[in-house]
């Protein structure tokens, strides 16, 4: 019965994963993160929850060990929804409470949970695992995997791979395979299938002449899962891209390198060997963000990041449904982040509708899920493409109606290739990196073919460290503040002392720290305007330390 299985919960997690730290972690814009040795009772509660989450939903849920992007010696946790997206946000608050509480709170908390989402225990449930690469991995998902295991849960453990990975096994599994078979081979295989087949479209359309494309990348795996994983892929359509790997696993996990290093500081990642104008990839940890860049003849550091994504992909498949003549509602998702030059760009050229969402994947995907294309991506490279049935449905009438002239046929093979080459659960790299690849080849550009589309407005993003970063309280999709009260006030007059300026700051939910972000007319401009607010955070919100320069 419900009360003995809770009993027992309690019972072993006094015993094995007890709650040690009397810190408060809350279920943060991507799961928990803390340090690694904060989380054992976290990880323990986590695998209760996901199978209950099962029961709930009668389907198969997932369970994520990682910090992503953080330092070596963080981790965290996420719990993935059946059909392969985010946790529903109600049920944050659920996890934020049941990490919380005292050991000898978790029988009756979880009584508590069961009656509330009316749970039978007597069903089944099955949660999938997975975890990154580091060292404080195994064991939190054994935590996990204990969990889960005494809430009866069927439990299949996938070890090692990336994020994005759990995810498609979980929407695969769920689809009964029909979104692809959920396995490892199964996941490498959808995706290299469909590359292939759309470069072979492409070539027996127009012949093996490439334009300015040339196949190969250097790809900087941050010492993450990625470097297996892409090692894994590059394999399996090495005679249709070179892919040269970089910090696969040698050096310290994000350490001077990885997509979110090399966004923020707008710099090369470090032990990566490079010449002018090769197009280069940075992954972030555990392989769900990706940013290109290059370095021109001058030797200066070019950033292509998840803005030049959304704006290539969204350009292609706006040409592909021009071709074949179908009017949908396509639009692209942003955060604040984006650069006022992508945002433009796609209103003004591409002529597609814009939305603007809180920073957070689950924010971006469901906002896109509201479009027939949904284009989402964060400025620092997290993102996918959705589809819609209605999408689906069209455009495989089209690939099959032989009224229909050839190139128009073409089109839809291309469009119904292309989704099955996209990671649809969430931002995934390599899915990401096939489809960058993919559509600079048929385009026939090089790197700075596709810079060209649009010039970025210069940016600068800072961190600032707060007694309490909760003091900040955001509004308008993160572009305000509505506290400290007249802080945006100041803001607002500095900004307007700026050409082109703009800036906002808000909380980390994944970082202890306030984040500042400032665009203006000139990069000098840009750093000027970013340490002038992050000064006067650092000032009215309680900073800690020297407030940070550039
Ligand atoms: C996570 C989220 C992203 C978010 C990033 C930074 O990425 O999935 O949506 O942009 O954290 O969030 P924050 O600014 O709140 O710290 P990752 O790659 O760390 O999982």
């Amino acid at each position: 019965t419900a009360g003995t299985l809770a009993l027992a919960a309690e019972a072993k997690g006094k015993s094995d994963f007890p709650r040690q730290y009397d810190i408060n972690i809350e279920y943060g814009t991507a799961g928990f993160r803390s340090k690694a040795e904060h989380l054992d009772h976290i990880l323990y509660r986590m695998g209760l929850l996901a199978a209950l989450r099962s029961r709930v939903k009668g389907a198969t849920v997932g369970v994520m060990i990682t910090a992503s992007h953080n330092p070596v010696a963080d981790n965290g946790v996420k719990i993935i929804d059946p059909q392969g997206e985010m946790l529903e946000i109600r049920w944050e608050t659920i996890a934020s409470d049941l990490a919380n509480i005292k050991d000898d709170e978790l029988s009756s908390a979880l009584l508590q949970i069961i009656k509330d989402e009316s749970i039978d225990v007597t069903k089944p449930a099955s949660v999938f695992f997975g975890r990154d690469t580091r060292p404080s991995s195994e064991h939190l998902s054994n935590a996990a995997v204990e969990g889960s295991k005494v809430f009866q849960a069927e439990v299949k453990d996938f070890g090692i791979v990336t994020t994005p990975m759990v995810h498609y096994f979980v929407a695969a599994h769920n689809s009964n395979n029909e979104y692809g078979d959920p396995t490892i081979d199964g996941y490498f295989e959808k995706l290299a299938n469909a590359f292939r087949s759309f470069r072979e479209e492409v070539v027996s359309e127009r012949g093996p002449e490439s334009g300015n494309y040339e196949p190969k990348i250097v790809a900087d795996m941050a010492n993450g899962v990625g470097g297996p994983m892409l090692k894994k892929m590059s394999e399996l359509i090495k005679d249709l891209l070179t892919i040269e790997l970089f910090n696969t696993g040698e050096g310290e996990l994000n350490h001077e390198s990885g997509a979110d290093y090399v966004k923020v500081r707008q710099t090369l990642p470090k032990r990566v060997r490079i010449k002018a104008k090769d197009r280069c990839v940075s992954f972030d940890g555990d392989a769900d963000r990706i940013v290109y860049y290059y370095q021109d003849q001058s030797v200066k550091f070019r950033l292509l990041d998840g803005d030049r994504i959304a704006s290539l992909v969204a350009g292609y498949l706006k040409s592909l449904l021009d071709i074949m003549n179908i009017e949908l509602n396509v639009g692209v998702v942003q955060t604040a982040y984006a650069n006022g030059a992508s945002t433009k760009y796609i209103k003004e050229v591409l002529k597609l509708k814009v939305a603007c969402v809180p920073t957070g994947v689950k924010y971006l995907h469901h906002k896109a899920q509201e479009f027939d294309i949904g284009i989402y991506f964060e400025a620092n490279g997290h993102g996918t493409v959705l589809f819609s049935k209605k999408t689906k449905v069209l455009v495989k009438a089209a690939r099959e109606d032989k009224r229909l002239a050839g190139g128009k046929r073409s089109a839809a093979r291309k469009m119904l290739t292309f989704i099955d080459m996209v990671n649809e659960t969430t931002g995934d790299s390599i899915s990401d990196l096939l489809i960058v690849e993919t559509i600079l080849h048929a385009r026939g550009w090089s790197v700075e073919d596709w810079e060209n589309c649009y010039t970025d407005l210069p940016n600068r993003q800072l961190k600032v460290t707060v007694q309490d970063r909760n003091v900040i309280k955001v509004i308008d999709a993160e572009c305000n503040i509505s506290e400290p009260e007249g802080l945006q006030d100041d803001f607002d007059r500095l900004i307007s002392m700026f050409a082109e300026g703009r800036a906002f700051v808000r909380p980390s939910g994944t970082e202890d720290v306030v984040r500042v972000y400032a665009e203006s007319n000139t990069q000098a401009n840009a750093d000027k305007l970013a340490v002038h607010i992050a000064k006067l955070v650092h000032q009215k919100a309680g900073g800690i330390g020297d407030a940070p320069t550039w």
